[in-house]
């Protein structure tokens, strides 16, 4: 019995990850980067699109994950962003994107006229990180009031990462996290991870991610 699940869910990942692969040359040919953002709820996911969406020079779209609510869709729009929502909610509420919902979403996108496409995966440092979504860069989002210790218990999110953000930094001296210790812990689940440390509120270190941004963008 288990061993017949094990085959299920492999075959699962299998047929997702080939759809992934065929997205993400899609959207290479297309001039399109794509970018997937995962975090816990509440990281700063949709804050950083917003600042985004002010400050960088660029034409951006995101599609968002949520299980329920088109709230962070309505609040990139107001930052004026393209923005697509999808709510697995109506469908069983799963807790991540798979390739087969972005292609359905990408159905609906004009790409000819996107520099930059982000995913705003549903918030949670787990389930999103086993499903390749055809990304050209996972992000993974960590804010200083997390704890220096999440890359340690949720290490899939960091090892299938390119990018970790370190988000709410405005906030350090308030908190009592160890912001050395936490850049340690990162490194100890994915030596290769470039990190980046920033404020979506005060803008402080967001020239960074627009630095990756602009030297990453396909056209
Ligand atoms: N002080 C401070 N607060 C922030 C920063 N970024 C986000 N926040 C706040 O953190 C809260 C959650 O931010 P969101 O951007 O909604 O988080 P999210 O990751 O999109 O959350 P989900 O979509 O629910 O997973 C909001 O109250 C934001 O205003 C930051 O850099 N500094
Ligand atoms: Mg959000």
């Amino acid at each position: 019995m288990q061993e017949k699940e094990i085959k299920v869910m492999k075959k699962i990942l299998a047929t997702n990850d080939k759809m992934a692969m065929e997205l993400r040359n899609i959207l290479k040919e297309k001039g399109v980067l794509f970018i997937n953002l995962m975090s816990s709820p509440g990281s700063g996911k949709t804050t950083l699109l917003e600042n985004t969406a002010k400050n960088f020079n660029g034409k951006l779209a995101v599609i968002e994950g949520d299980i329920e609510t088109t709230l962070d869709s309505q609040r990139i729009s107001n930052a004026g962003m393209l923005s697509y929502q999808i709510n697995t909610g109506p469908f069983g509420g799963d807790c991540h994107l798979e390739s087969g919902w972005i292609k359905s979403a990408l159905e609906e996108i004009d790409l000819t006229n996107i520099d930059i496409l982000f995913v705003e995966n549903i918030g949670n440092l787990v389930c999103p990180a086993e499903f390749d979504v055809g990304a050209h860069f996972n992000v993974v989002v960590l804010s200083t009031t997390e704890g220096e210790d999440k890359p340690l218990k949720y290490p899939l999110a960091f090892q299938n990462s390119s990018v970790c953000i370190i988000t709410k930094t405005d906030l350090t001296p308030y908190l009592e996290i160890d912001l050395k210790q936490l850049k340690e812990n990162i490194k100890k689940v994915n030596p290769k991870l470039k990190i980046l440390e920033l404020s979506s509120k005060t803008g402080n270190g967001m020239e960074n991610w627009f630095n990756f941004l602009n030297k990453n963008k396909l056209s």
